[in-house]
Order: C-alpha cells, then sequence, then structure tokens
C-alpha cells in the first residue's frame, strides 16, 4: 500500500501523533527552506501471517491392538469409526500415518495425549508431530 504522510500514519500511535508539531498548509509545501513541495512514501507491509503447521503422525507396532488404535482416533482426532479404521489400516500397512494437521500447542498437546493414554494402557503406540 502507498500513502502519503500528509494523511496519519498507521504505523503512529494516535498519542504520539498528537504531539508532533502541525505543519501548516504553506509550510509542508517546502519546510521552510523555500525549495520545493516534497512528500515521502510509505509502505504500510499488511501484518497478517499465516501460523506454522504440524502433522500428528502415529506408528506402527506388533503389538498394540488395532480396535486401541482406533479408540485413540475417535477419542482424541475426531474420527468416525469408518475413518478411524481407514487411517489404523493404513498405519498397520504402511507403517506410518496422520491423524491431523493442527497449530504447535495443539499438536503437542494431542501428542501428549495419545502417549499418555497409551502408556497408561500399556501400549508401545508412538505419536509423533512434524512440521508441514
Ligand atoms: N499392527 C498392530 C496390530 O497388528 C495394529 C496397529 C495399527 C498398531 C496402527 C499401531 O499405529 C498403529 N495389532
Amino acid at each position: 500500500m502507498l500513502q502519503l504522510t500528509s494523511r496519519p500514519d498507521p504505523s503512529v500511535p494516535a498519542a504520539f501523533a498528537a504531539l508532533a508539531p502541525r505543519m501548516g498548509s504553506d509550510e509542508n509545501r517546502s519546510g521552510g527552506t523555500g525549495g520545493p513541495a516534497t512528500s515521502v512514501i510509505t509502505k504500510v507491509k499488511p501484518k497478517t501471517k499465516r501460523p506454522n503447521l504440524y502433522r500428528v503422525l502415529i506408528l506402527n507396532d506388533d503389538y498394540t491392538p488395532m480396535e486401541f488404535v482406533v479408540l485413540v482416533l475417535e477419542r482424541f482426532f475426531q474420527k468416525d469409526v469408518e475413518a478411524a479404521t481407514k487411517i489404523m489400516l493404513h498405519v498397520h500397512h504402511h507403517g506410518i500415518g496422520e491423524c491431523g494437521v493442527f497449530t504447535y500447542e495443539i499438536a503437542e498437546t494431542k501428542v501428549t495425549q495419545v502417549m499418555d493414554f497409551a502408556r497408561k494402557h500399556q501400549h508401545p503406540l508412538q505419536c509423533v508431530m512434524e512440521k508441514k
């Protein structure tokens, strides 16, 4: 966005802008030097940023019961029984699979919840996160 400084600068809080000496309409033409009128062009950068996203993955093992993995996917990843079964079978056959994609703190919480739940039930199920 291009903007002339004769308009309020959105990056300067109003309280500070109010402290600056006000220029009369003739003063702004030359700054009192008798020189030509000048304008400073300011670029205002839009400040919205997309968050970093993380995949939460579960790993296959030989001991965790299939029904337990389906329960994990239903309980912590809001999957219905069909979607959960499909992910569980994908992991069973391919070794790893995606449970969901989340911002950092949510992904970290999911990993902790799954690991705590698996440990409590004495299953070796592993859950990890990776940056997308
Ligand atoms: N391979 C396990 C079994 O045969 C099932 C399983 C699926 C375990 C997915 C972990 O993330 C997993 N009982």
